[in-house]
């Protein structure tokens, strides 16, 4: 698969996507959309993979935001008709039910912050910086900044960022519940691979239901994300990988997953 604006890699059971328009400090534009929801697709589909790193190419930028160029002389009703920012969250974040980690390397700004935040966590180096800026270009958050972040950080710093546009360093982001681990910033692919590589070795549907379990802590009411906790509990007790996991641990020796 070729794709203009991203590189791909498989690391064993890890795919490392990577975001490279670094003229544009990772803009994301319509084709970097495209070809993300065609690489997390094929990340999707492909039962060898268990886990995915998405990141930034250079050392500035994770991505700067929306492709402000490509959005400046767009017509209102255009956004509209096309339900401008819908593709991100219907075609990547709901479509892809393996985990996946951003690793921040850089700015994550606007479309970029809201990006990372589409991610089941992320990592980030020392030198990431965390905002949403829309409202200095006169617009707000579209991709899901006002709702994730206010979810993420609670409602003060949600509206400090959003209101002033200010960025949260990756220490600040770390105390708010952003970010997951603060790392050098050397450190921070090897750390999150390493991350998505322990990820990889679990077992797959165990992964697969956790990741389902505390996404549904945002969207139910307690009695609700309880109730349905016991139940994907009492449904995984079923699966071979909870009969094998439970014997290595008496044996004392490591599983052997079979993803059923
Ligand atoms: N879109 C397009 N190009 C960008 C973007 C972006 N979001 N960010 C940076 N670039 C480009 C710059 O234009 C520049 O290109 P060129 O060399 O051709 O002039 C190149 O990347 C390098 O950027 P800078 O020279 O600005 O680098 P600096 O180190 O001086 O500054 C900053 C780095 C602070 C990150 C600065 O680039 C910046 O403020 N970028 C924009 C951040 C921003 O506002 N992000 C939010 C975008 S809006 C959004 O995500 C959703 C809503 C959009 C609605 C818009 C309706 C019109």
């Amino acid at each position: 698969m070729s794709y203009e604006t991203i590189l791909v890699e498989t690391q064993g059971a890890v795919t490392l996507i990577t975001l490279n328009r670094p003229q544009a400090l990772n803009a994301l534009s319509s084709q970097v959309l495209a070809d993300l929801i065609t690489a997390f697709a094929a990340f999707q589909a492909d039962p060898a993979q268990r886990c995915a790193v998405l990141t930034g190419s250079g050392d500035k930028a994770f991505a700067a935001g929306a492709d402000i160029k490509e959005m400046a002389d767009k017509p209102a009703a255009e956004f509209y008709a096309e339900d401008f920012f819908e593709g991100w969250t219907s075609k990547l974040v709901k479509a892809t039910r393996k985990p996946w980690i951003a690793a921040v390397n850089g700015f994550a700004l606007g479309g970029g912050c809201e990006l990372a935040m589409m991610a089941d966590f992320i990592i980030a180096s020392e030198n990431a910086k965390f905002g949403q800026p829309e409202i200095k270009l006169g617009v707000a958050p579209g991709m899901g900044g006002s709702q994730r972040l206010a979810r993420a950080v609670g409602k003060a710093k949600a509206m400090d960022m959003c209101l002033t546009g200010r960025m949260m360093d990756a220490a600040e982001a770390e105390r708010g519940g952003l970010v997951s681990r603060v790392v050098p910033h050397a450190d921070l692919l090897p750390e999150a691979l390493k991350a998505a590589q322990t990820i990889a070795a679990m077992p797959p549907l165990a992964a697969l239901m956790n990741k389902e379990m505390v996404n549904l802590a945002f969207e139910t009411t307690l009695d609700q994300g309880l109730l349905a906790e016991r139940r994907m509990f009492q449904v995984l007790t079923a699966t071979q990988d909870k009969a094998e996991g439970m014997a290595a641990f008496v044996e004392k020796r490591a599983g052997v997953w079979q993803g059923r």
